[in-house]
């Protein structure tokens, strides 16, 4: 079951994410040791695992999770998500779309990628519990990312959609996220401000206390 509170801190990566010296399993460790509140596993790309081998780390990541009380939802792969039992699953605008397997993920949840008007307005959000919004600033971790929306886009999308639950993304860091904790935003997804800190469990304090 699906709690906005669950996008506070939402943190998302795969191992293509993860500094040379480090492993997934330490890093996401600390940040759910910090209290992120939602993990999104993202394992994408030309380093990224696939087949048995990201379905494996998938499975220990999850149970990883779950000894924290954390949900656990997976970036895309709507056949891992329903083979691992998964807590939910993201999808972009380019992604299998929810009509095609929301009769699958009944009392799961559903997050759906929006980055502005025209996306929004061809978006069906009947089963989506929240929407993923941005690139807010200019993001270094996703190489097909549209130009930055700014935090204004956040309140735009939020009046459309009658208050929606919002997660803001893309370039977020602790110098740059104030502003976004004076909007709607529910919270925000992260990649490398997490996965990169050198203080993992004083960065998640940090954004913790902006949204809460
Ligand atoms: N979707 C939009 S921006 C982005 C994704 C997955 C990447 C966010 O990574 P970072 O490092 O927090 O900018
Ligand atoms: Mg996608």
């Amino acid at each position: 079951m699906f709690q906005p509170d669950d996008l506070n801190v939402y943190f998302i990566c795969g191992t293509q994410d993860i500094p040379a010296h480090r492993t997934i399993h330490e890093v996401l460790t600390e940040a759910l040791k910090a209290g992120i509140t939602m993990y999104q596993f993202r394992e994408k790309g030309p380093r990224a695992q696939t087949g048995d081998a990201k379905k494996e780390l998938a499975q220990s990541l999850k149970q990883l999770c779950h000894d924290y009380h954390v949900p656990f939802i997976v970036n895309d792969d709507v056949a891992l998500a329903e083979a691992i039992d998964a807590d939910g699953i993201h999808v972009g605008q380019d992604d299998a779309k929810v009509d095609t397997f929301k009769t699958h993920f009944k009392d799961k949840i559903i997050g759906l990628s929006v980055g502005n008007e025209t996306e929004l307005a061809q978006s069906d959000l009947t089963d989506v519990d929240y929407i993923g919004v941005g690139p807010i600033y200019k993001t270094g971790s996703k190489n097909d990312a549209s130009e930055p929306v700014g935090t204004q886009m956040i309140e735009t999308l939020y009046e459309k959609t009658n208050g929606m639950p919002i997660v803001a993304i893309g370039g977020i860091a602790l110098n740059n996220v104030a502003p976004i904790a004076q909007t709607h935003a529910q919270g925000v997804s992260v990649i490398s401000a997490i996965a990169q800190s050198s203080n993992i469990e004083a960065t998640v304090h940090n954004f913790v206390q902006y949204f809460k």
